[in-house]
């Protein structure tokens, strides 16, 4: 096969890995870590977990995440691929523009509040509340990663949106987003990693995925993809280290009251918006009589 001695010592590690091991952290309570992809449709998320899987177990590449499957514009399945017994990699729906709902969503799925399944993301908050689950999955460390192609534009304005998504995961799971850049292989990405890490990223990566046009293993690919692996399971780690002596239920109903919090705060912004719009109507109304 074609790796070299250091990827195959990632892969055993990878293979033997369980909740804690890179730290030797015992008697936490973890039993599973859930590699969550997030970003915008288009950029890579399904490529990447066909890359990872066949990678990572050392076998043919296989689309088996349906690779540049068109999603609708409003639902989508979230799935989960399994790597091995405790850690699986989830391809959620695409992000298009990072409203409020959209937060939302991202939120609710980064504290274990969605079973896997069709994602709606137009919703109105009301639904979306209660459409969550009632048991949460308090044993599973969620490490959120970011997938943006680096041959998209970065425009400044467009660009800021993605301190909101940052900032969330990090609220919501103890960790800075894994930035995965794709599509890299002719575009100097030096400027896009210091944006990333501008935003409180601590991992950049870039990694170019094999595709459905490009599946012939090559040693350059698979190494940074085992590295890539491996990131995300020592980030699993540092998440259970801090979370040692916190109770899981506290935070997860903590999690569950911020949720709660933004659907009221949703609600008052639009209600208020709402009654704004009405005084215009109203007064163009006046002005033209
Ligand atoms: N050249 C290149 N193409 C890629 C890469 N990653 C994904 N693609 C292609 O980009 C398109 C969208 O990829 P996909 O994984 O379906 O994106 P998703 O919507 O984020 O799941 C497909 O045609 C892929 O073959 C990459 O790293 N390099
Ligand atoms: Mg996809």
């Amino acid at each position: 096969m074609l790796f070299y001695v250091g990827d195959s010592e990632i892969r055993k590690r990878l293979s033997e890995y369980t909740p804690g091991s890179t730290q030797n952290l015992q008697g936490h309570g973890y039993s599973r870590v859930c590699v969550q992809l997030f970003g915008m449709t288009g950029h890579g998320k399904s490529s990447l977990i066909n890359s990872c899987l066949c990678v990572a177990k050392d076998v043919k590449y296989r689309n088996v995440a349906n690779s540049s499957i068109a999603n609708t514009a409003t639902t989508m399945m979230r799935n989960e691929f399994k790597l091995n017994n405790a850690v699986y990699m989830t391809d959620n729906r695409g992000i298009t523009k990072l409203t409020e709902e959209e937060l939302f969503e991202i939120s609710a799925q980064f504290c274990q509040l969605r079973t896997t399944g069709e994602v709606m993301w137009k919703d109105g908050s009301k639904r979306n509340n209660e459409a969550l689950i009632k048991t949460p999955k308090i044993q599973e460390i969620i490490v959120p990663v970011f997938v943006y192609s680096a041959e998209y534009p970065s425009a400044p304005q467009t660009f800021e949106q993605y301190e909101a998504f940052i900032r969330e995961a990090y609220n919501m799971t103890d960790l800075f987003p894994i930035i995965v850049l794709t599509k890299c292989k002719q575009i100097n990405t030096k400027e896009l990693e210091y944006k990333f890490r501008q935003l409180g990223a601590n991992h950049v990566v870039r990694i170019e995925n094999y595709t459905t046009t490009n599946n012939q293993r090559n040693p350059e690919i698979d190494t940074n993809i085992l590295k890539f692996l491996e990131i995300c399971l020592e980030e699993a780690d540092q998440a259970i280290d801090l979370k040692l002596g916190r109770d899981p239920q506290q935070e997860w109903s903590n999690k569950v009251s911020r949720l709660n919090n933004m659907i009221k705060e949703a609600e008052e912004r639009k209600q208020k918006q709402e009654k704004e719009d009405e005084k215009k109507r109203y007064q163009s109304t006046c002005i033209l009589i």
